[in-house]
């Protein structure tokens, strides 16, 4: 599995740091969506799903946190710890967030809405999706 992180640019004078993402230019994709997670309990592991149809970058823009993300025949796990580096996932891919810093923040630009229907939320069902679908 091939896992892409983007190095942004940070633009860095005596004032400090400035990153900014422009969609399409330095987000593979048309951001329709932005969120993000703050105030995670120690200990807490979110996400637990896939997507159907989602490109998300996930960018860990204060703390640190780890993303373990799971194609269905292998898992990795991507540590976030710079506020300038995002990782791509992908549609059909299972992902879970955890050890979050107590002051992490994670910010997430998604290329689609909001959509409860896109969210494979069972793990068996999601590997009959990708036997499905991606083999
Ligand atoms: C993902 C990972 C990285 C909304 O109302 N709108 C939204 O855009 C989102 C993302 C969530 N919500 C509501 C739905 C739930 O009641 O916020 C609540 C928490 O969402 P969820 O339990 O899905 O959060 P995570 O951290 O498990 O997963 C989220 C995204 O949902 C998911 O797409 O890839 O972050």
């Amino acid at each position: 599995m091939q896992i892409i992180k983007y190095m942004f640019q940070p633009h860095g004078d005596e004032r400090g740091q400035l990153v900014a993402l422009e969609e399409v230019k330095d987000i593979p994709f048309h951001v329709k969506r932005v969120y993000f997670m703050y105030d995670t309990g120690e200990g807490v592991r979110r996400g637990f799903h896939a997507h159907r149809n989602l490109e998300q970058i996930l960018v860990c823009i204060h703390g640190s946190c780890k993303v373990l993300l799971d194609n269905g025949h292998e898992k990795k796990i991507v540590p976030l710890e710079k506020p300038y580096e995002g990782l791509y996932v992908s549609n059909a891919m299972w992902r879970e967030m955890y050890d979050f810093s107590s002051d992490a923040v994670l910010l997430v630009l998604a290329s689609e809405l909001y959509d409860e229907s896109d969210y494979i939320r069972d793990y068996d069902e999601f590997l009959k999706y990708i036997g499905e679908n991606n083999d």
